[in-house]
């Protein structure tokens, strides 16, 4: 690998020289279908598991038939084939990710265990503590194997954490821990051995800390300057290989010619697929497939509602919509912070444990990232699941699972996020900047992640069944203050509506209303009370997809447009639609497109700070003086 690298034949590669025992010791220990989830050190979770070299040379030279066809570098990437979940960038979220699948295996009464891998750096992450915590709670067979290697990149452990030994840690958690000298396989291999047989009978999770040491630099580039000689040399003296074989020769299993033919075949494995992979095609860019694979193809078949409804509140039609796909579904899980006998802090999820069991109706440790992991990891094992977040404020505490890892693996390596989250938001409910926010440009930004919006009770229900359906992650937001104030004549059971169909509300030749959420109670509002205001107006539902089509074909109706949203205004929805409208429409305009829209301040707790804060009294006169521009 070395000598790949310094030729260009690979791209960036981290080495996991001297800390190779530990890889495949603890692979070898379990079985072929028991995921592991490895980090950027672990090349020999995957030569053990018997991936094909040149498919892995395929991948580090962004080949075609590269696991990620050429999306992703390195490590990152997974391979269901091999059992196999690559990291992504940021470390810690694959801890979280690995108690999913645990989960999942839990749920089905499977007993397996599943491995992940961190080095003693990541282990500062709050996604380590997280992950621990609540395999703990749940009693999920997951195995914690942390590499201390001494460095994480240039920090020395005594820089990264207080502790002596980071298994110490385990007491904290109420995890079984142990040490295990890293650089020795048969140690390795033992250990772990025993341990997951017991794990597989016994499920709890179980935290180890090999102890090992890193030879190479961080990557080639970095080098190891910063590394004292001596421990170079002491560490040498231990290394994992020598040591194996010189102990096999002791044993007299191991003959000098066995071991030079050894290294002859691999040698000549490594040329021969290394050949193979530079024959694979190269990859010839098309926008088209780039843009298709971001998303699983999903083929919507409609359920038609049923005939008889009930006049029921915008938060009892989710309450119900949830209730039909837990029906629907046995294979669905909702997850979060007090959703269980509590009923979650809006009582969405009242009588659902007594409905549906305790299993699938999950109360949740307070740790959103984790949570957000788990259900990454509950897809990539065959479980779908729905997590609610308290208030959509909170999804800040898991962003980073949400954008880097649901959001973008289907387009990395074809491996989809089976996730709704559910997003209790918005203001005029005097809750301060922590409680009230409609956060939804934080997510539309992002490819890889779908947006529903709905304003009322009829499509609350109907695109929330949707959203489960769907195995791409969707933010699925409810407004807070439309839950206990709109009702609507909703069809008892289980309906669908198509997501990226915006509704017309009213029909009206002089202008173009463009709203989503609260706004559309808002427009409403003030176009009753001004019906000189022959208007258009649109509600959009799903923010991704976007109904374009119908908004341009209102403009060029019209030519006056208005994009009213809550959230504030700069790098909101209504920018990139005024923007398209521009760009696609330009001719059909015979006026200014405005957008109205929140301050440009955190949303504040005063309600006369709050009404100023939100857009409705701005947008009262908007219709009026945009029509007589
Ligand atoms: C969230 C985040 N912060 C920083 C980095 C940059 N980074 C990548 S690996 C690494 C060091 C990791 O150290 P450790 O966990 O000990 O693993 P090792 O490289 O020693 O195997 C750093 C700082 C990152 N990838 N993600
Ligand atoms: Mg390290």
């Amino acid at each position: 690998m070395l000598i790949l690298l310094r030729q260009g034949k690979i791209s960036k590669w981290f080495s996991g020289i001297g800390q190779e025992a530990i890889s495949v010791g603890v692979t070898h220990a379990l079985e072929k279908e028991e995921y592991i989830l490895p980090m950027h050190r672990n090349l020999g979770v995957f030569t053990t598991r018997d991936i094909p070299l040149y498919r892995l040379f395929a991948q580090w030279q962004g080949k075609a038939s590269g696991f990620t066809q050429g999306r992703d570098r390195s490590f990152h990437f997974g391979t269901q084939e091999y059992h196999i979940i690559g990291m992504i960038s940021h470390l810690g979220p694959q801890l979280g990710v690995a108690d999913g699948i645990a989960l999942a295996h839990q749920l089905r009464k499977e007993k397996k265990v599943t491995a992940v891998f961190t080095g003693e750096g990541a282990t500062s992450e709050g996604d380590f503590h997280e992950a621990l915590n609540v395999a703990a709670v749940w009693d999920l067979p997951v195995l914690f194997c942390i590499e201390n290697n001494g460095y994480g990149l240039s920090t020395p452990t005594n820089e990264q954490f207080k502790c002596e030994h980071l298994a110490d840690k385990g007491k904290g958690y109420g995890m079984e821990s142990h040490i295990v000298e890293g650089n020795n396989i048969l140690e390795v291999y033992t250990k772990v051995s025993k341990l997951v047989t017991d794990m597989r009978e016994n499920p709890r999770p179980v935290l180890l800390e090999f102890k090992t040491f890193r030879m190479r630099g961080h990557e080639e580039a970095s080098g190891t300057k910063y590394v004292p000689e001596e421990l170079m040399q002491e560490w040498a003296a231990k290394d994992p290989l020598d040591n194996f074989a010189g102990f096999l020769k002791e044993e007299g299993v191991l003959s000098k010619d066995e071991e030079q033919k050894f290294k002859t075949e691999i040698q000549q494995e490594i040329e021969e697929h290394l050949q193979k992979a530079y024959a694979e095609s190269e990859i010839i860019p098309n926008v088209g497939k780039e843009l298709n694979e971001v998303y699983k193809h999903v083929d919507f078949k409609y359920v038609k509602p049923n005939i008889h409804r009930k006049n029921i509140r915008f938060v009892d039609a989710i309450s119900d919509g949830l209730r039909e796909s837990m029906k629907k579904f046995d294979n669905l899980v909702i997850m979060g912070q007090d959703v269980a006998e509590y009923g979650g802090v809006f009582k969405i999820t009242d009588g659902f444990v007594e409905a549906f069991g305790k299993e699938r109706v999950r109360n949740t440790p307070i740790c959103e990232s984790a949570i957000v992991s788990a259900a990454m990891g509950l897809s990539i094992n065959g479980i779908k699941a729905v997590v609610e977040m308290q208030f959509a404020d909170f999804a800040s505490s898991g962003f980073n699972p949400i954008v880097n890892y649901l959001a973008k693996s289907h387009y990395r390596w074809g491996e989809n996020a089976d996730v709704v989250i559910r997003m209790p938001c918005g203001g005029g409910v005097a809750a301060g900047p922590f409680h009230s926010q409609t956060n939804e440009a934080w997510f539309t930004k992002t490819p890889g992640l779908k947006v529903v919006y709905p304003a009322f009770p009829f499509d609350a229900k109907g695109l929330l069944a949707t959203a489960i359906e769907d195995p791409n992650p969707v933010l699925f937001f409810e407004h807070k203050g439309l839950y206990r104030s709109q009702y609507q004549d909703v069809p008892v059971g289980y309906y669908n509506l198509p997501l990226g169909k915006a509704s017309v509300l009213k029909e009206g030749c002089d202008i173009t209303i463009v709203t989503y959420g609260a706004g559309v109670h808002w427009a409403l509002e003030v176009l009753e009370s001004n019906e000189n205001v022959k208007a258009d107006l649109i509600d959009l539902r799903t923010l991704q997809p976007l109904d374009m089509e119908s908004i341009y074909a209102s403009v060029r109706k019209t030519g006056k447009l208005i994009i009213l949203h809550e959230d504030s205004l700069f790098g909101g929805v209504a920018s990139d639609i005024s923007a398209l409208v521009m760009e696609n429409c330009f001719e059909h305009l015979d006026g200014p497109v405005r957008r109205v829209a929140s301050m440009e301040t955190p949303i504040p707790f005063n309600s006369k700070l709050e009404q100023q804060y939100l857009p409705k009294s701005r947008f009262e006169h908007e219709p009026l003086e945009l029509l007589n521009y």
